[in-house]
């Protein structure tokens, strides 16, 4: 049964709760540090803005926000696969979790003024279904003076299973064409947008100039994005990811998406933290694992 409104604001003194587009469920976070909206929808953080500076994450003004339907922006929870279905082509796209309906299990105000929650999601009758499996996530978010997101997989199942995941991270960005990617050097990487070729990323800084879609693969770097357009440089820490996807879905893929406007892409980037294709994760029965994101921006 999901968490309403009231039932959520008698259990939680903070994030304070309201019905968000579409009546979902929306954490609100303001602290000294950051400020912040988390969907109960997919556990989406779809905002997140730093003290002093213009918004991290970015939202897709034409997003969807619906019940059983994938929000186009913020921070996308990706299990277990990435990308389309390994086999089955009637099976959601990148995956089950992003479109359920998670559930706030904690809320905490950190010493260091930062917010920290927990929510929670499980299998089902209906995920059983298309991945025959037992699972339980937990997605912990604390919302500071940087994002920092931790998704932890545990097999409550009887037998090991093999999966996928990724925060698919949405960044705000001045102007996709004029921003340096650093931090890939050197890393293999498949690119979608030449039949999934394996190549090798070269030393200078990745520039965006056309539909870029590249699985990163064996590479635990943190990126940097330096912005001169909002003058400022994120970085994406990762632990416990192997892949790293770069997206931009430059002009044409644009006008393909119904939930993105033609005009939106030079605004954003996707930094993903990811673990896909060979760097997907073996859990024996009871065992977890938990991959972490930590973004951060800089004013320069
Ligand atoms: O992470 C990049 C990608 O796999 C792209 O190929 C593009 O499909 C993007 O994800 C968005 O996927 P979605 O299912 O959210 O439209």
């Amino acid at each position: 049964m999901p968490q309403t409104i009231e039932e959520l604001t008698s259990r939680f003194r903070t994030p304070r709760f309201e019905a968000g587009p579409g009546g979902l469920i929306r954490a609100g976070i303001s602290n000294p540090c950051a400020d912040a909206a988390i969907y109960l929808h997919g556990a989406h953080v779809a905002e997140y803005r730093p003290a002093g500076q213009p918004p991290l994450l970015f939202m897709s003004d034409r997003s969807l926000f619906e019940a059983g339907k994938p929000i186009r922006g913020g921070v996308p929870v990706i299990f277990p696969w990435f990308g389309p279905h390994a086999t089955d082509s009637g099976a959601p796209m990148h995956g089950l979790v992003r479109s359920m309906s998670w559930r706030m299990e904690s809320a905490e105000q950190m010493p260091d003024g930062s917010s920290e929650i927990g929510l929670v999601v499980a299998d089902t009758a209906e995920t059983r279904r298309i991945w025959p499996h037992s699972f339980a996530l937990r997605l912990t978010i604390n919302v500071g003076a940087a994002l920092k997101m931790s998704l932890e997989v545990e097999n409550t199942s009887t037998q090991a299973f093999s999966f996928e995941a990724a925060l698919h991270t949405y960044l705000q960005v001045g102007d996709v064409r004029q921003i340096a990617i650093v931090g890939l050097a050197g890393a293999e990487y498949l690119d979608r947008m030449d039949g999934m070729k394996r190549k090798t990323q070269s030393p200078e800084p990745i520039r965006i100039t056309c539909e870029t879609d590249r699985l990163y693969l064996n590479t635990t770097a943190a990126v940097t994005i330096d912005d001169p357009l909002l003058r400022r440089r994120i970085t994406i820490e990762k632990v416990n990811s192997r892949s790293t996807v770069v997206w931009n879905p430059w002009i044409d893929k644009s006008k393909a998406m119904p939930d993105f406007g033609d005009e939106e892409w030079p605004q954003m980037v996707c930094i993903e933290t990811v673990n896909a294709k060979e760097n997907g994760v073996t859990l024996a029965a009871g065992a977890s694992h938990t991959m972490t994101a930590t973004i951060r921006s800089r004013l320069h």
